[in-house]
């Protein structure tokens, strides 16, 4: 294995500095001992005596920690129809090529991860061909039923971007920011969830790299079963290179006794800000937080689609088919989940009972 610089950016936001901080720590633990690594987070209002406790930690394990501020400015045409202003950094990775001009490939995470392993099979993957690197999105059926009348418009799968292996010098030499910049406001215009993500999807449609399982594992998505393939998680966790806490609000700062959360709280433990995490985890608006947006959630419509197929299922289940019998547990668990939402039962208090 060559000993190049393996380069790793966040976007991050005051309010998530810590979380980010989490993910960082949990790189460097985890690192192999020859692995040369340098951090990029990009933000517009992180203090600077948060960014030298994160800069701190390079006490876990030596490598370079940078901070680059982004003008909200660049991202006016950016707006964030899912979360509103204030929320422009989610949009950060749109203009990596060009926020970080100086290098030709980056490994870009969400701030919600955590990196069991070394990176640096993922960062020398040869990507010379393609302008990302990504793992199937978990609920790429939802995805698709939602742009079903565009649906040459979007890649065949469609990828999750919370880990991205990204091609940056192939961005620049196509131009590739404008036409996500392109994507971009063609999908608000006639979407509302997931813009960043289906912006990346479409734009390179034709040139992504398909990574494995293990490279973005969705812990918390698996145990609401927002999986399309439940098997694909089960094979992928045997040997997880990144956890990330995405499709699920029971997140593990806000929810110490969710999924997988105890590894997270083990990775927080080693940084300067553990306090501070428990604090606010003990803080009861986190509950109330979790609540609302499961409401919301549930209003999307997706649970009329479950109720459909789960009523479907349920009178064909005495069939002696296997695969028939797996689909109505599938929506049976889905179903019930549901119902427990809207019947505002669903937060971590309940949480360890109802699984
Ligand atoms: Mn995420």
């Amino acid at each position: 294995m060559d000993n190049t610089i393996i380069n790793i950016g966040f976007n991050c936001s005051n309010e998530y500095a810590y979380i980010t901080g989490v993910a960082i720590a949990s790189i460097l633990k985890n690192a192999n001992i020859d692995d040369n690594i340098h951090i990029v987070i990009l933000h517009k209002d992180i203090p600077i005596y948060k960014q030298n406790l994160i800069k701190s930690l390079t006490q876990i394990r030596p490598c370079t920690i940078e901070f680059r501020l982004v003008d909200n400015k660049v991202f006016a045409d950016y707006k964030n129809l899912e979360f509103g202003t204030g929320y422009e950094y989610s949009n950060y990775r749109l203009k990596i090529a060009s926020i970080c001009n100086d290098l030709d490939k980056i490994i870009f995470l969400d701030s919600d991860v955590l990196v069991m392993k070394s990176l640096s099979l993922l960062w020398n993957l040869d990507i010379a061909n393609y302008h990302i690197a990504a793992v199937c999105d978990f609920g790429r059926n939802v995805i698709k039923n939602y742009t079903l009348k565009d649906k040459d418009r979007f890649p065949n799968i469609s990828v999750n971007t919370g880990v991205l292996l990204c091609n940056l010098k192939k961005w620049r030499e196509d131009n590739s920011e404008e036409k996500i910049r392109e994507s971009y406001k063609w999908y608000i215009k006639n979407y509302a969830h997931w813009p960043d993500q289906q912006a990346l999807n479409i734009t390179f449609k034709n040139s992504i790299y398909y990574l494995e399982t293990k490279y973005n594992l969705g812990v918390l998505a698996y145990i609401n079963h927002l999986y399309d393939d439940e098997d694909e998680f089960l094979n992928g966790i045997k040997e997880s290179v990144i956890l990330h806490y995405c499709g699920a609000y029971e997140r593990p700062w806000l929810c110490p006794s969710a999924f997988y959360a105890a590894e997270w709280w083990q990775i927080a433990r080693l940084t300067p800000f553990y306090e501070a995490l428990l604090v606010y985890a003990c803080d009861y608006k986190g509950l109330f937080m979790i609540q609302d947006l499961c409401n919301k959630l549930v209003s999307v419509g997706e649970d009329l689609h479950i109720k459909i197929s789960y009523a479907m299922c349920k009178v064909f289940k005495f069939l002696p088919f296997e695969f028939i019998k797996k689909k109505y547990q599938y929506y049976k668990n889905k179903h019930d989940m549901f119902k427990s939402i809207k019947n505002n039962n669903w937060h971590c208090h309940n949480y360890r009972y109802y699984y």
